[in-house]
């Protein structure tokens, strides 16, 4: 069984209910979906597995799916995307087997789903080694990997409290994990003051993940200032390449 933006391509009645693996990818389209209905049934799924890419990409364009691409641009993986849209899209029976949270990004692997946007980015830097976009296993700088990625899902939510004009009292500073998005932000200012990178020397995951958070909530969102120590710093990660690549791939 083979869909189609949800069209089932199946011969078969007993094929009409669409398994999200078969749900078809960007480069599979229209080229695979011309080349699959000349092909009698049988061959259809051989074509399929031809064409499969080791990698898939679920995503909105733009979202926190454009950071996961932007990985795998930097990564240089051969990947293939799913390009869904917000709302009934990412709510249908097919993407809520892909990932029941009826949210992007979702990324396939050797048959196995993964999703959470820092995890998935965490994976694929462990994925290319060769690469060194994570520091190495069981380093002092790994330990601050762990450290930088565990709070930008605190300042993320910190963020997120402003945005809903939510203040915590005193009682529940202490108990929430993050305190407030002052205490945080100020961790993070102080951490990249005359810093390039979240941790250690080079670039990693990590400065996709910020970058990509800082952006949003600086540029789109307009949540936190535009302070130089923040813009700097997302600047010129923003700049590199794989990133211009991801702008280009999202406006087709
Ligand atoms: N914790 C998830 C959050 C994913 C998320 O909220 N994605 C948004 C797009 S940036 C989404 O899919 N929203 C659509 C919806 O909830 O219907 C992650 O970090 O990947």
């Amino acid at each position: 069984m083979l869909c189609l933006k949800g069209q089932c391509l199946s011969e078969s009645a007993s094929d009409r209910h669409c398994r999200p693996e078969m749900l078809l990818t960007e480069t599979d389209t229209p080229r695979f979906y011309n080349a699959c209905l000349k092909q009698p049934f049988a061959s259809r799924h051989n074509l399929r597995r031809q064409h499969m890419k080791t990698f898939t990409l679920y995503t909105v364009n733009p979202s926190r799916g454009s950071m996961i691409r932007w990985m795998l641009e930097e990564c240089g993986a051969d990947y293939d995307t799913v390009t869904l849209s917000l709302g009934a899209d990412l709510k249908t029976p097919e993407y809520l087997a892909v990932n029941p949270m009826g949210k992007v990004p979702a990324l396939k692997h050797k048959g196995e789903t993964f999703t959470e946007t820092a995890a998935i980015l965490t994976y694929l830097a462990e994925q290319f080694p060769e690469k060194h976009l994570i520091p190495e296993a069981g380093s002092v700088e790994r330990g601050q990997y762990y450290r930088w990625l565990c709070f930008s899902l605190h300042l993320e939510y910190a963020a997120m409290d402003k945005w809903r004009g939510i203040s915590n009292n005193d009682m529940q500073r202490q108990a929430i994990g993050y305190g407030d998005l002052d205490t945080a932000l100020n961790t993070l200012r102080r951490h990249l003051q005359g810093r390039e990178y979240m941790v250690g020397n080079r670039f990693s995951a990590l400065d996709i993940y910020y970058s990509g958070l800082l952006e949003w909530l600086i540029a789109y969102a307009q949540i936190i200032p535009a302070e130089p120590v923040f813009t700097e710093y997302m600047s010129r990660h923003l700049v590199r390449p794989s990133f211009a690549r991801v702008q280009e791939l999202e406006k087709q």
